[in-house]
């Protein structure tokens, strides 16, 4: 297996808007980031992959772009960015830009043009279908955030597509400008330095050039058979990576929803010429009661069962993305260990030990370093995200389920868990801003924050230092080669790594309670590498407890 940077890189990804404020406006901005990057060296990661800065009027907080070549004046200016992609590169730490382009902003020129007229040279930039009147879109999908795909426009009386918010109009992929402009696009910022691409819904990019209706799932159709997966999106990703990303010593990892191993194959393949890796939903979806909401954790054996697929699958063809969580998903701790503050800690190290242990890249989210946990959400007034504020009218205030249903759902599985303040130190706001942040703090930060955390050896923060410092010391955790056991365990996450003569046992309690443990024979008198607590690991039958995790190495 070839041996890259981007394999043996531990990421990072910066949300900005919620990361750190520098000039009191209570949103998180570039010369912030640029001040915490000695805390992210200190942490020892790699990389980071930094959510969207391009100028953006913010309806999906920037993943609604309406200049890629310009930075959103909210988060300051290009020179802000060059002072902060330098300062990173002083540390040794690489940046990779979040690229989207399965769709812009409405705002985009190219959209303002092409919605002029139907004869306009950039009316073929998107995607327009006549309804089948104008009360009756051109077929039923749904937009995952609400509503229809498709919005009416006036001035041409036809309807466009737009996937997410109609507010971020869908492009059409099948046309080589648009494919030409973003390639422009993509090597003007490889010329300027940075390192890589995290590729937005770019599973999405090809759409069937059918659009019937889809099958109702909720209140909509469901688009994913016709946009997901289409019918040329390997041959845009090989043209993409012959014109711009081989031209580069650069990382690629693309958000790919509903990939499956063998897809991922193919997007990520040694060989393929497409990308590096993939990001999988699998373990992150899949557990929904009302679509994607549910106040539900998944079961142990099936997680297990889903990520072991993909340790297994992929090894030798192509490279797993390892992630917990990110600025779309509940906070890790909240949702696969246990907040409860007896137990948050331990299950905290406990979920990092399980994934960092894994054959992949690990990527950490903004405060998942620091045991960060989901906001206690009041009220629907608290959200900030379009997703979740669709989400509650539609299901609940002008839908058919009750608040007292709905309620634990949406504050379980918000994207918003995600997207509150860094908690920097116990200072007001967190440290985060000395203004009114844009979305609240979580109460909590006077205990979980960075200044409380960097200063105490035993935090969760130092634990993931010593993880991703035994990544850089230990190639078996990097190229070894995965074997889960126990497999019908609900209780104990329990796998195996081996690269030659070395072998990893990696132990991990997933429940609040103590359980028994038999350490196998041929880890005898193996060293113990790593461990969330203390215990001794000399006699085969042990006690863990609860959230316990250890890794023994055998060489
Ligand atoms: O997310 C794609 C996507 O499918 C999300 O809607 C996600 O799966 C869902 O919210 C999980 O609940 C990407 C970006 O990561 C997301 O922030 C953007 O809102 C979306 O694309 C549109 O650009
Ligand atoms: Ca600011």
């Amino acid at each position: 297996m070839k041996k890259t940077w981007w394999k043996e890189a531990v990421i990072y990804q910066i949300y900005p808007r919620s990361f750190m404020d520098s000039n009191g406006d209570g949103i998180g901005d570039l010369k912030g980031i640029t001040s915490r990057l000695d805390y992210l060296k200190y942490l020892g990661i790699d990389v980071i992959w930094l959510s969207p800065v391009y100028q953006s009027p913010n309806d999906d907080n920037g993943y609604d772009i309406s200049d890629y070549q310009a930075i959103m004046d909210e988060f300051g200016t290009m020179e802000d960015f060059d002072e902060m992609l330098a300062a990173a590169h002083e540390r040794g730490i690489r940046i990779v830009m979040d690229l989207v382009v399965n769709h812009t902003s409405d705002e985009h020129k190219w959209f303002m043009e092409s919605r002029k007229s139907k004869d306009n040279a950039y009316r073929d930039y998107y995607i327009w279908r006549d309804g089948k009147d104008a009360q009756t879109p051109p077929n039923n999908w749904g937009s995952c955030f609400g509503g229809s795909a498709w919005q009416y426009d006036e001035e041409t009386a036809m309807y466009y597509l737009h996937l997410f918010s109609k507010k971020q109009p869908d492009l059409n992929w099948d046309n080589p400008k648009v494919r030409q402009e973003v390639f422009d696009m993509m090597t003007w910022w490889c010329d300027k330095g940075i390192d890589g691409f995290r590729m937005d819904v770019i599973s999405m990019i090809s759409k069937t050039k059918e659009m019937p209706d889809g099958e109702i799932q909720g209140l909509y159709g469901s688009f994913g058979p016709y946009c997901v997966h289409g019918p040329n999106v390997h041959n845009y990703l090989q043209e993409m990576n012959e014109k711009v990303l081989s031209k580069y010593d650069i990382m690629t990892v693309g958000e790919t929803a509903g990939v499956t191993t063998e897809l991922a194959k193919q997007y990520a393949g040694e060989d393929t010429h497409e990308l590096n890796m993939v990001f999988q939903f699998e373990h992150v979806e899949g557990d929904g009661k009302y679509g994607k909401w549910t106040d539900e954790k998944m079961s142990l054996t099936t997680l297990k069962k889903t990520m072991s697929r993909w340790q297994t699958e992929l090894y030798g063809q192509a490279w797993n993305s390892l992630f917990w969580d990110n600025h779309d998903q509940p906070r890790a701790v909240s949702r696969f260990g246990d907040d409860r503050p007896q137990f948050r800690e331990a299950s905290a190290k406990m979920l990092a030990t399980c994934l960092h242990m894994q054959q992949g890249t690990p990527y950490i989210y903004q405060g998942e370093e620091l045991g960060m946990t989901n906001y206690p959400f009041q009220s629907p007034d608290d959200f900030r995200d379009i997703e979740s504020i669709n989400a509650y009218r539609e299901w609940c205030a002008e839908g058919s389920l009750s608040h007292e249903v709905f309620w634990p759902c949406i504050i379980y599985k918000s994207r918003d868990n995600a997207r509150t303040p860094v908690q920097w130190d116990d200072s007001p706001q967190a440290g985060f801003t000395t203004g009114t942040p844009w979305i609240a703090v979580n109460p909590n930060y006077k205990k979980i924050n960075a200044k409380a955390e960097t200063a105490d050896q035993d935090s969760v923060f130092h634990y993931y230092k010593k993880l991703i410092a035994l990544r850089k010391a230990n190639p078996i955790m990097v190229y070894g080669k995965y074997e889960l056991l126990l497999a019908d365990s609900e209780e104990l996450f329990v796998y195996t790594r081996t690269l030659e003569e070395e072998k990893l046992l990696v132990v991990c309690s997933f429940c609040d309670h103590e359980t028994s443990f038999t350490i196998p024979e041929e880890f005898a008198g193996a060293s113990c590498l790593i461990a969330n607590m203390e215990n001794a690991y000399d006699k085969p039958e042990m006690t863990l407890q609860a959230y316990e995790a250890f890794v023994l190495l055998k060489n």
